[in-house]
């Protein structure tokens, strides 16, 4: 008779077999990530214990609202993300998801700003919120319209200037309540059209990444989660692994 953490660690090899079948056979596969696979490089999550700024949540200021309001403070934030981020690597995460993004017919779709899934050489990715690492005019121009990149730890000056109008420059990220950028929703829908929709490392509740799951599984695909715990998306998948990403999808890559 298996005691409750027995028949646990069954079910969940279970589904690493299952996932990874699926995976093996999936002519077209996506991958769908969130904070939760950057965690294990050390990039603090959104809404996770590690998420608070001196007391704020990331939802106060991810506005642009707020940086209308203080556009200092604003960029002291991306100015401590991004010197955070600067020290981080990409995790075995990155690098499995990177690995499957070499086959034909696979798309990986990002909501994090951070950029580790470009270093890790993933191909065919749509980054649906942007780069920390780029920037764009708030005055307006229409030259500092097209986001221009910027790594410099610490920025030249704070808050950094545009360097076309020398107006105010702001993230090139997509903050609450803005839109996101017309060919990353068409590229994001586009790869729900798949056999294998997996998320990974997301509470799934922000829109208009968290529907894209839905809409896959919709179309008829195979759809898995894994995340560190459960979520709002966890009861309408195939399959929910719990646990860390950086260790449960190198085991489903070496059942692949
Ligand atoms: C828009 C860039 C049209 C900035 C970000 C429909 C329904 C409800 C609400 C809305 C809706 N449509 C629009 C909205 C409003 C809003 C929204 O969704 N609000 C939420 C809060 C309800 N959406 C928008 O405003 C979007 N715009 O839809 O345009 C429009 C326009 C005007 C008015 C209405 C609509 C724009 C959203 C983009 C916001 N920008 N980031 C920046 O980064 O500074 S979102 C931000 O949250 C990050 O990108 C982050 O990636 C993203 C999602 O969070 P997660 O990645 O899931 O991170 P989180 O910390 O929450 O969770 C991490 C998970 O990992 C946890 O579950 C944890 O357990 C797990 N984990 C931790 N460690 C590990 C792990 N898992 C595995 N392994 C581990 N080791």
């Amino acid at each position: 008779m298996y005691d409750g953490c027995e028949v646990r660690r069954v079910n969940v090899q279970n589904d690493l077999a299952v996932l990874a079948a699926r995976i093996r056979s999936a002519t077209r596969l996506t991958i769908l990530t969130g904070a939760g696979v950057s965690a294990a490089s050390g990039v603090p999550t959104f809404r996770g214990q590690d998420g608070l700024w001196r007391q704020h949540r990331a939802e106060d200021l991810a506005t642009p609202e707020a940086f209308g309001r203080n556009p200092r403070l604003v960029w002291e934030w991306y100015a401590w993300r991004r010197e955070t981020i600067a020290g981080c690597r990409p995790n075995a995460a990155h690098e499995v998801i990177a690995a499957w993004s070499q086959r034909a017919g696979s798309r990986t779709v990002t909501q994090n700003v951070d950029d580790l899934h470009a270093r890790a050489g993933t191909e065919r990715l749509v980054r649906l919120h942007g780069s920390i690492w780029e920037l764009s005019c708030w005055d307006g121009c229409a030259n500092g319209a097209t986001p221009w990149r910027d790594e410099r730890v610490p920025l030249a000056e704070m808050p950094p200037r545009c360097p076309h109008c020398g107006g105010l420059a702001r993230p090139a990220v997509v903050w609450f309540g803005e839109s996101l950028r017309g060919e990353d929703v068409r590229a994001a829908l586009q790869a729900t059209a798949c056999d294998v929709f997996l998320t990974v490392g997301t509470s799934a509740i922000v829109y208009p990444a968290a529907g894209l799951v839905h809409e896959a599984r919709r179309q008829g695909a195979f759809t898995a989660e894994i995340n560190l715990e459960a979520t709002p998306a966890s009861s309408g998948v195939d399959v929910a692994i719990h646990g860390g990403a950086e260790t449960i999808l190198p085991r489903v890559a070496e059942l692949v």
